[in-house]
């Protein structure tokens, strides 16, 4: 029982997502005593929590979902991009199969972690007052634990309905008849504009910086569409595609093809109707700021051309760059400019004119104008990929907190370890490929090496593996390194920790690709583990 007291495990994972799901499914095939914590109400992780209107993922199926036999082979999907409902379904029909909600604790938040060194053993303490034991400890968190609101003043005298896409109540939000504001337009807001462009009586759209959007090349899927005897090639292909995903750069770089043929190659990434035009194309399009702008420039075209306001072409779509194309994330839209075209629908550029104030009315700008709504969207974003460990109350093996010790800035061995965090694994966080791979692929990496390591300690008659600090800050120098060869700098973004103020401002990615990152994670098992102290 997940929920008794005492619970002594060999290994704990927190989180029921993606990773915890394959985590506990694996382990407890080869006889682990393994539980899962997780503080929602039930299974998927971010899909679980991000129910917002619209809420859809950007990679499409098959490349989104897990390589398991045993789940591909009985699961069709409806659509192209699943949205949230689709996916809170997958994982209902993965629980029929694995049988997973028997072993996890739902509504159980970690507050406090520590190894005790003598014990070999992890110490967690959780929000109902238990404390459990467990050898191995690996946090499934995902990048998007922790949401970020702006510090508003006023913000609590807002008279209105007011939500933050990932605290969206259960019920429907009813937006019929009402104004409505979304306030953010990353990939959150732009799918919660589309949703309620279409119901609400008006909507105003607070942009700070325009989404460099992509079309989603969205349709309907028929059980014949899935031709699963290609899935293990798909699968495959994965592992060694550009960000986790099955399509490969342009091998070239972008002034070595003709004007002619560059059109040529834009337009069929473009056509893909998914991630291709950012991810797939020129080679140098995230290293040489004249390359990248070819590709904003055709981006800027494509756009404007949707757009029939003048004034909001210029908001969505401007002529020069807000940021290099790609450093921020763009989203793949369906209608979106459609939908903005709309007279009803207003965009407000708060980049020169902030949001200074909300009052019970609505929202006030720094030229002192008052937009009176009745129901607001946050779509403001998270304390991406750091936010969610400085939760969990961790603390080393010398009783110093993490939160203290990140407080300059994030250390990590390999992205998937922390010095002084004996026996601790995570997926899916910071210094991993983690922004720039699919979900899935860099979970079912990550986490068939993090298995490979405890049947080995288990194996040896190891107590506890740590990674060694001189490791670690190798591997957080080569982060830096790789990323200043990049234009990934040169915006303020999550990947930047930069959309938080007061939140170090450094790369929290590995950019070296996921074929490179499991090609260390490999040579590291291969290698007496490198840059670890194993202690009997
Ligand atoms: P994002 O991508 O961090 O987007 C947050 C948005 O909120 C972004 O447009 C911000 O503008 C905007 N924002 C933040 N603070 C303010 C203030 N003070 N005023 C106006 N606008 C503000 O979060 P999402 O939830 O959309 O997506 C996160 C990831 O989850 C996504 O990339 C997927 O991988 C899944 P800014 O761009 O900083 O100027």
């Amino acid at each position: 029982d997940p929920y008794s007291t005492n619970l002594d495990l060999d290994i704990l994972i927190v989180g029921a997502g993606f990773s915890g799901i394959y985590f506990l499914y694996q382990l407890r095939k080869k006889g682990y005593n393994v539980k899962i914590f997780d503080l929602a109400n039930g299974l998927g992780g971010t899909w679980k929590v991000n129910h917002y209107p619209g809420a859809r993922v950007d990679s499409s199926v098959p490349i989104y979902e897990f390589s398991i036999p045993e789940i591909w082979k009985g699961w069709n999907w409806s659509q192209r991009y699943p949205d949230w409902k689709e996916l809170q379904a997958y994982f209902e029909y993965c629980d029929s199969i694995m049988d997973i909600k028997k072993d996890v604790a739902f509504n159980t938040k970690v507050i406090e972690a520590y190894f005790d060194k003598i014990e070999g053993k992890w110490l967690i303490k959780t929000d109902d007052g238990r404390i459990t034991k467990a050898k191995y400890f690996l946090p499934c968190i995902g990048f998007a634990a922790k949401e970020y609101v702006p510090d508003f003043p006023g913000l609590e005298t807002f008279k209105g309905e007011i939500h933050h896409s990932s605290n969206w109540p259960e019920s429907e939000v009813d937006v019929n008849g009402k104004k409505c504001a979304v306030i953010g337009t990353g990939s959150t807001g732009v799918q919660i504009i589309q949703e309620w462009a279409k119901i609400s009586k008006s909507l105003i759209v607070f942009q700070r910086t325009p989404n460099l959007c992509i079309p989603m090349g969205q349709k309907r899927l028929t059980p014949n569409d899935q031709k699963k005897e290609k899935y293990p090639e798909i699968f495959h292909s994965r592992l060694v595609g550009v960000g986790g995903m099955t399509f490969q750069h342009i091998p070239k770089n972008t002034f070595e093809d003709s004007e002619e043929e560059r059109e040529k190659n834009f337009e069929k990434l473009w056509a893909a109707g998914d991630f291709s035009f950012w991810v797939g194309g020129y080679k140098d399009c995230f290293t040489n700021l004249n390359a990248n702008k070819k590709a904003y420039d055709f981006w800027a075209k494509k756009i404007r051309a949707l757009i029939t306001d003048e004034k909001k072409k210029d908001i969505l779509a401007p002529l020069e760059p807000p940021h290099p194309f790609g450093v921020k994330r763009p989203s793949l839209f369906v209608d979106y400019y459609e939908q903005l075209n709309k007279s009803n629908i207003e965009i407000v550029s708060v980049k020169n004119n902030p949001i200074i104030e909300v009052k019970p009315e609505g929202i006030v700008t720094a030229d002192g104008k008052l937009y009176e709504i009745d129901v607001l969207a946050l779509a403001t974003g998270f304390d991406a990929i750091t936010g969610g460990f400085k939760k969990l109350g961790l603390s080393d093996i010398n009783g110093e907190k993490l939160i203290k010790q990140w407080e300059n800035g994030t250390k990590t061995y390999m992205g998937i370890s922390i010095s002084g965090y004996p026996n601790m694994f995570f997926t899916y966080g910071p210094q991993a490929p983690t922004a720039f791979s699919n979900g899935p692929t860099l979970i079912e990496i990550q986490a068939d090496w993090i298995i490979k390591v405890i049947d080995y300690c288990e194996n040896n008659g190891i107590k506890y593996i740590d990674a060694r600090e001189e490791a670690q800050t190798l591997w957080t120098k080569e982060i830096t390194a790789i990323a200043n060869a990049t234009l990934f700098p040169l915006a303020d973004s999550w990947y930047m920790g930069a959309n938080v103020p007061g939140k170090p401002k450094e790369m929290l990615n590995f950019l070296g690709g996921v074929p490179k990152y499991s090609g260390i994670l490999q040579y590291v098992l291969e290698n007496n583990f490198e840059g670890f102290n194993l202690v009997k």
